[in-house]
């Protein structure tokens, strides 16, 4: 076994450096080894000045969080920077790459810092539930100063080298090779005294507008307002006090349900990609056709733009591509205008437009996003069979059609795959990646290599109607619908929804996508609907009284006067009215059954869509529901929520609601199984992947 730390003695400079692939990692057996080279450092006569530094293609990327929640193995962090710290002679960090979390916290504990043009410094713990918990607390604000160290760690965003400097968390912007840098200045270290953070001036203010700030952007969330209440323990006099009140609150933090889902989702976010038995190698993209320039046909020419392909809209007549490419010219302006864009990148995009298929014959990958409608598709895929260069790939933006069916109009079926992208397309990370059963591997390999390079999230989905997303949203969305009926206000449904941790409840959503969108789709799947099947008449009450949501100014709520929407006694007569012509007798619901109800549908049926392959595992679930329908991302989505929260209290909540509406509710043979057994979702996660 080749060890992860190592020290080599070069000219009075003692080299500490970590090699722990992928990210260096501050695993046990590094922690160890750091522990051990400083000793050495310490007691070698021939050695001036210490140099830690990572070897590979970053410093260190921060504990190992995959021990979390497991006892800790001494040393412990925390132990390892103190030590570098004590150290009686000096010690520098070289940073390149990224200096992450306990990474930036171990470069913290060295008496000094250079780091090279492009490093990512950050403390970013509290995106996974937790606070910088080896000194981070207490030492950032000794360095920079008590409100940025609390912007900084609150936040969790990084900041440059330059701007880093500038603050003072570090001394100086390396130039050329990463060695040669260190070795000036490490050269200019030698027989100086150690420069000791902890030493530095007690720093002085008050948080509590920040944390008030911070508290009412991170509703729900316990990290970040405690790690600002750590930061303020470094207010105190005595150092060791400090560290002492960040060890209890970090350690508190560790135990929790967040901590859990968040680095779930951060996992999760990686795992996605490796699809169960999927290893054949991309093919190349670099120029996409769109066919198509509505708001989904330009919204993915935007974000295949913006990720640097060339892009060619194809639409039907030269006044409707005038209208996408405005569209595209709009969406690209918004994106130079949030910084997602550089202004000279805007000024000559690779794009163009047309309204013949034929200047998509040098297409690497074609996307449709035209009318939903089998026919229609169909006719678009037969012609783009027609001009499409052999090898390339063509895809559909089909949100329900049967893909297979799509690609059954072409000559080259295994070409074929659905790229499902959610509204707006260039904002939305989620992309379900539909595989009917002929696609070939190297499509469904590139359609994730295409996810990467447009920065979303890529999730393999089998091919139903609605997929693994708006399947299991048709599912709690009809249980929200059902409380509505019998007597749960709308309001009172999107207020418990809210209190979860979702940013909306579901008929705020209604509002934002529109009512005849939810209309359309009722009426779409009326004639396989069977007599048991409840129908929302209320919304298609609001729908006929031309309450069409936020763009017709009102919808389950008001637009006039509150662009956030203001509650409308409208809607409740309309609701109530709705009950009585029904000879519905409404009755109470809390916020606690409102969520029971909700979530148990949507575990329910995501139990049938990973039974049935649509998911390959749960975890493809969580990401699908995580990155676009708002799932909160500290409850880890829906299968893990589950989890933890007790399958057999899921199985028993149906029972009980089943009693009632048996129709309506009937357990998932896999949820029951899982229940039954005392299993969990996450084992069907840790079979093929994390
Ligand atoms: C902390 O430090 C707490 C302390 O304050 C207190 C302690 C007492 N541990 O992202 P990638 C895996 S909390 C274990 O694809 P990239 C990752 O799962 C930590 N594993 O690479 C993946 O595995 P696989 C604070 C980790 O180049 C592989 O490495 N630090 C860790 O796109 C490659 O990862 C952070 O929050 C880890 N810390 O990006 C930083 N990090 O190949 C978290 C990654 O099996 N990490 N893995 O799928 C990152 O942000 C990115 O990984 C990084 C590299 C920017 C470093």
């Amino acid at each position: 076994m080749t060890m992860p730390v190592t020290y080599d003695l070069e000219d009075g400079i003692a080299w500490i450096t970590v090699a722990n692939p992928p990210v260096n990692a501050l695993g046990h057996a590094v922690r160890a080894g750091l522990d051990a080279a400083i000793a050495r450092f310490g007691a070698d006569g021939g050695a001036e000045v210490a140099v830690v530094m990572g070897g590979g293609r970053l410093f260190l990327g921060g504990a190992d969080i995959t021990e979390f929640g497991k006892p800790v193995q001494a040393p412990s962090l925390p132990d390892v920077v103190n030590a570098i710290e004590a150290s009686p002679k000096p010690v520098m960090a070289a940073i390149h790459g990224a200096a992450l979390g306990g990474g930036l916290e171990v470069a913290l504990g060295c008496h000094w810092r250079l780091a090279m043009p492009g490093t990512v410094l950050g403390l970013p713990e509290v995106a996974l539930g937790i606070l910088p918990g080896a000194g981070g607390t207490q030492r950032t604000p000794r360095l920079i100063g008590l409100e940025a160290a609390g912007e900084m760690i609150a936040s969790g965003k990084p900041v440059d080298p330059e701007a880093a400097c500038e603050m003072g968390l570090i001394d100086r912007v390396g130039e050329g090779d990463l060695r040669d840098a260190a070795r000036r200045f490490a050269d200019k270290l030698r027989g100086k005294p150690p420069r000791r953070t902890r030493d530095r001036p007690v720093p002085t203010g008050d948080l509590s507008d920040l944390r008030d700030r911070t508290a009412a952007r991170t509703v729900g969330q316990v990290a970040p307002v405690t790690a600002i209440d750590a930061i303020m323990a470094a207010t105190g006099a005595d150092f060791d006090a400090g560290l002492a009140e960040e060890r209890r609150l970090f350690l508190d933090l560790v135990e929790t349900p967040q901590r859990a889902g968040l680095i779930h989702a951060f996992f999760t976010d990686r795992a996605v990609s490796k699809v169960p038995g999927l290893d054949a190698t991309p093919r190349d993209i670099a120029r996409i056709g769109v066919i198509g320039g509505g708001t989904m046909g330009a919204g993915i020419a935007t974000s295949a733009l913006l990720a640097g392909l060339n892009v060619t809209l194809v639409e039907r007549d030269a006044d409707s591509a005038a209208r996408a490419a405005a569209t595209v010219g709009a969406n690209l302006d918004a994106a130079v205008t949030r910084g997602k864009l550089a202004p000279e990148a805007r000024a000559d995009p690779p794009f163009r437009t047309a309204t013949d298929y034929n200047a998509l014959s040098d297409t690497d990958l074609a996307i449709e996003a035209v009318f939903e409608d089998m026919a229609v598709k169909r006719e678009v895929f037969a012609a783009l069979d027609a001009v499409l260069r052999p090898g390339a790939i063509l895809a559909t933006n089909t949100s329900y059609l049967d893909v297979g069916e799509i690609a059954a109009a072409t000559g080259r079926p295994a070409d074929v795959i659905g790229l499902h992208f959610f509204s707006p397309a260039h904002v939305m990370k989620l992309l379900e990646i539909v595989v009917p059963d002929g696609t070939a591997h190297d499509v469904t390999a590139t359609a994730f290599a295409l996810a990467k390079r447009l920065g979303k999230i890529g999730v393999r989905a089998g091919v139903c109607d609605g997929f693994i997303g708006n399947r299991i949203l048709s599912a709690y969305r009809r249980a929200a619908d059902d409380m509505v009926l019998d007597g749960a206000h709308p309001y009172e449904v999107d207020r418990a929804i809210r209190g979860f941790g979702f940013p909306m409840g579901p008929y705020q959503v209604s509002d934002l996508a529109g009512l005849d969108i939810g209309f359309a789709t009722r009426e779409r799947k009326a004639p396989e609907a069977g007599p048991h099947d409840r129908r929302p008449v209320f919304a298609d009450r609001l729908h006929h009284a031309g309450r069409l949501g936020r763009k017709a100014g009102r919808g389950y709520y008001d637009y006039a006067e509150d662009r956030r929407g203001a509650e409308d006694p409208a809607v409740t007569e309309i609701v109530e009215a709705t009950r009585r012509d029904l000879g519905l007798t409404p009755r109470e619901f809390d916020a606690d059954e409102i969520v029971a109800r909700y979530m148990a549908a949507m575990v329910n049926e995501a139990a049938r869509v990973v039974e049935e392959g649509i998911a390959a595992r749960p975890l493809d679930v969580d990401a699908v529901l995580l990155h676009g329908y708002g799932f909160p991302r500290w409850r880890g989505g829906p299968m893990h929520w589950a989890d933890q929260h007790g399958l057999a209290r899921i199985v028993a909540d149906i029972e009980r609601f089943a009693e009632h509406d048996p129709h309506a509710w009937q357990v998932a043979p896999l949820l029951r199984r899982l229940a039954e057994s005392g299993g969990a979702f996450a084992d069907l996660n840790a079979k093929d992947a994390a």
